[in-house]
């Protein structure tokens, strides 16, 4: 445990009832120890990118947390396995799905974890609710470069 630090996690889901899948895990991260919910975005609907299935559930919270970075992606793996996550192939339909985005300034190259998420800049449906509770953190040109995404608020 450190002193806490603020971080962001993304949330997304498109297998089952997603949006309470969302929900719930929105309740679960506010449950754990060493972890405070600051801020939640609105639930967004978002066609699958680079993914099939059914359009998706996202949403992105902002957390103040003692956990280190991968004490916290331990947890999230939690989340996600009580929610029936099965991983068949990459980027596969999901239950629910928890990533962390940025975790204060940290920069992190580790095999299992890569922060911040290294495809994060690329997709709407992390930039519009991010952009939501943290308008600081995202530029208009990064919203821009991602317009064409059909992201909706839910
Ligand atoms: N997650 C992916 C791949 N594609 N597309 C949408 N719309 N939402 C997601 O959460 C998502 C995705 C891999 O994690
Ligand atoms: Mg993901
Ligand atoms: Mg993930």
């Amino acid at each position: 445990m450190r002193v806490p630090v603020c971080a962001y996690i993304g949330l997304g889901a498109n297998l089952g009832d997603a949006r309470a899948t969302v929900l719930q895990a929105v309740n679960a991260l506010a449950d754990l120890n060493g972890l405070a919910l600051t801020r939640r975005s609105a639930l967004y609907g978002s066609a699958p990118v680079d993914a099939g299935g059914d359009d998706y559930v996202n949403a992105v919270v902002e957390v103040q947390t003692r956990l280190e970075p991968h004490a916290l992606l331990a947890q999230l793996h939690t989340i996600e396995d009580a929610a029936g996550r099965r991983r068949p192939f990459r980027n596969a339909p999901r239950t629910l799905d928890l990533d962390i985005l940025l975790y204060d300034a940290l920069e992190l190259n580790d095999a299992d974890l890569v922060i911040p998420h290294p495809r994060m800049w690329l997709r709407a449906f992390v930039l519009r609710p991010l952009a939501e509770i943290a308008p600081e953190r995202v530029s208009r040109a990064q919203l821009q470069a991602v317009a064409d995404q059909s992201v909706w608020v839910l």
